[in-house]
């Protein structure tokens, strides 16, 4: 062991004193880290176990939401807007009534455009708007802008399809303010 050490042939210091004591030290370091390790082990696997459950029930009360929505008739489909993007949950729903609930957590003003979804959508000539004109054939609906906190409902009885759910505010939409919503 002496010769792990470097330091420890030349100083007597080390070589006389040090040597039991550090052996001592590195004895009682192996013997508390085997437990602590074995505990912490147990401890992350019962964290993993929590975890589980806890998603589990955030499913399970996510369903029981979905199913008395439709029941209710229609679908609770929330968007929520901020700077500089669109989040849309669920993401997918049956072909059907569905209530679009849109929330603008600011800090900007924020206008949604639904618009069955093609590969890429045209910009206008400025290369920062979608050109909202040559998408009217597949606009689906559109709530102008609105302001910081505003939350809006919109219902909608929507076809089997892909759809995109941008804002066009001035560089919004390519700031990555878009959103997909798939109804099947
Ligand atoms: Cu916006």
């Amino acid at each position: 062991m002496p010769s792990f050490d470097p330091l420890s042939g030349g100083s007597p210091l080390v070589s006389g004193g040090y040597p039991p004591p550090f052996e001592g030290r590195r004895g009682l370091t192996f013997s508390v880290a085997r437990p602590d390790e074995a505990g912490m082990r147990q401890l992350s696997s019962r964290l993993g176990r929590f975890s589980i459950v806890a998603l589990t029930v955030l499913v399970a009360s996510a369903c029981s939401v979905g199913g008395r929505t439709a029941a209710a008739g229609h679908r609770l489909i929330r968007v929520n807007e901020r700077d500089f993007q669109i989040t849309v949950a669920p993401t997918y729903v049956p072909a059907g009534d569905v209530e679009l609930v849109v929330r603008n957590q600011g800090p900007d003003t924020h206008e949604l455009i639904i618009v069955r979804s093609r590969a890429r959508l045209p910009l206008r000539r400025d290369g920062l708007t979608v050109d909202e004109r040559a998408l009217d054939a597949v606009t689906v609906a559109s709530l102008d802008g609105a302001g910081p906190g505003a939350v809006r409902r919109k219902r909608l009885h929507r076809a089997p399809g892909r759809y995109e759910l941008f804002c066009n505010m001035a560089g919004h939409f390519m700031a990555g303010m878009r959103g997909e919503l798939v109804v099947d």
